[in-house]
Formats: C-alpha cells, structure tokens, sequence
C-alpha cells in the first residue's frame, strides 16, 4: 500500500472562492447575493475574475463544465450553478435578502422560485434571440423582442400588484428601500431577474424607455443605481495564481489599478 496521500483535485482555500466574469448575468446575480448577504461582510468570498479565452485550470479543474459562476468552497464541495450560488450565499448570511425559514425549497417560496426558473428556462432564451437576431434568421428582432416581453408584462403585473408603485414612484429609492416583484418586498427573486432584464432593456434602450413598462422601468433603475449593484461591478484584474485574495465586496476599492495594487500585495 502507498504510503501517499492523495493528491486533491481541488485546490483547498481557507475562504469560498468565487470564479466570475464581471458582464455575465449568472455570475452578477450571484455576486450580488454575496454581497447582500454579507452585511458588514460577514461572508467573505474570494472573487477570481476570469476571461472566457483563458479560464483558469484551478476553476476547470473544479468545475469542467467551463461556466462561471463557480464556487468552491473551503470543504472542497463545489457549487456550479447561479442558482445555488445564490441560495448558499443567502442561507449564509443574516442580512435583509435571507431565505426566510433557511430552505429555498420550502412551500413560501415556490412562487419565487418558479419565476426565477421562467427567467432562466424561458425569457433568456428569448433575450438571447433578441441580442443576437442576426444568428436566428429564422424570424425578426421583433418577433424575439414580442416573445420575450411576455415575461416582461408579467413583471410588470406583480410589481402594480405589490403595489411597489408609491415606493418606486418615490426620488428616495436606495437600498433598503427597493423595490420587489413579490409581495412589495426586494428579495432574492428581484437579485436572480434583475442582470437579464437589464440586459434585455439595453438591446434597444431607445425602445425600452417608451415601452409600457414604467414599474418595471423604475424598479430596473433602482437595482442599477444601488450600491450592491455598483460594488460588484467594479472592473478588477483577470486573476493570477499569484495575487492576494481579493473579496467579493471590497468597499474601500474603487478603480482597476486599486484592485491591482491589492492583488498584488500581501496584505490580509
Ligand atoms: N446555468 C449556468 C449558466 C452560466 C453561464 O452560461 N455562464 C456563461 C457566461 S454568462 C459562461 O460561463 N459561458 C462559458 C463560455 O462562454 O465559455 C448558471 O446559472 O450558472
């Protein structure tokens, strides 16, 4: 019998690390859940940014599959879809945005999670055609752009519903105080939806400012004017096997080149 030990496949950090790509929707919503749920960051995560012409082999060799966001945690376990990102990230922390009763599967949440699944199964794949009509020649922009709106009305549905409109109608909308498609109340349905609805809204802003969206416009507007949207937009080096963490929620950091001086310290 060898007298090795086995050699992890994965390497083992002291802290979760988050492997991102800072325009991608999945990876968006699932820095903004960390962030959320690490109020006073009370969950520290390591965010590795990557480009998509030469991932990291530390994050293929975790998650094969080659899509960002990737977590792995301190245990080794890793956790490969947004999704679950997100769901550990709020089951974690104790902030505003935690599932309440700590288990996303549970009854309450269903109307949540059914949303969040139509975004995902559905409205993206229409918002893809949309972007990108020129590679599906098969119908218009309009067409793709009509197929898509569907999940737009019903958005739009809900936030009248949660009777959202005073808040979003008000000039006072920063955080706690944004506006939510379930019930009035930002939760994390709003974090799941939000990047895919912005990224829909910016195809044709021109159109989207004179559609018949005025709720959904104004809650897409408070999302992008909050500070957790704005701190986990921040440009960051690609990272290099070499650099000191940087977290997920780095307040006191502003500019790349700040990054880029903190990554390649050895501070913290
Ligand atoms: N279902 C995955 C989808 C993630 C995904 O598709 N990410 C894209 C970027 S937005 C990606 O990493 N693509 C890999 C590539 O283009 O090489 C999730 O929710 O995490």
């Amino acid at each position: 019998m060898s007298t090795k030990s086995a050699v992890p496949i994965v390497e083992i950090e002291p802290f979760p690390v988050l492997y991102s790509y800072r325009r991608c929707p999945y990876a968006m919503r699932a820095r903004m859940s960390i962030v959320a749920a690490g109020e006073q960051r009370a969950l520290k995560v390591e965010q590795r940014e990557i480009v998509f012409w030469d991932k990291p082999a530390d994050m293929l060799a975790a998650s094969p599959k080659g899509t960002v966001p990737v977590l792995v945690l301190p245990s080794g376990e890793v956790i490969e879809e947004s999704l679950d990102i997100m769901l550990w990230a709020l089951t974690q922390g104790k902030g505003a945005y935690q599932i309440a009763g700590g288990d996303a599967r549970l009854p309450e949440h269903a109307e949540a999670m059914q949303l969040i699944r139509q975004c995902d199964d559905e409205f993206k794949v229409h918002l893809d055609h949309y972007k990108y009509a020129d590679r599906f020649p098969e119908a218009s922009q309009t067409v793709y752009r009509t197929q898509g709106e569907e999940f737009l009305e019903q958005l739009e549905a809900l936030l009248v519903k949660g009777q959202s409109v005073e808040m979003i109608a008000s000039d006072s909308i920063k955080q706690p105080g944004l506006p939510g498609l379930l019930h009035g109340q930002s939760s994390f349905v709003d974090l799941a939806i939000f990047p895919f609805v912005r990224q829909f809204a910016h195809v044709d802003k021109t159109w989207f400012a004179a559609a018949h969206y005025p709720c959904l416009r104004a809650w897409l507007a408070a999302y992008m004017d909050s500070d957790m949207f704005k701190s986990v937009m921040k440009n960051r080096p690609v990272w290099e096997s070499n650099h000191a963490p940087l977290w997920v929620d780095e307040p006191e950091l502003q500019t790349k080149d700040q990054f880029r001086v903190k990554a390649l310290s050895n501070a913290e």
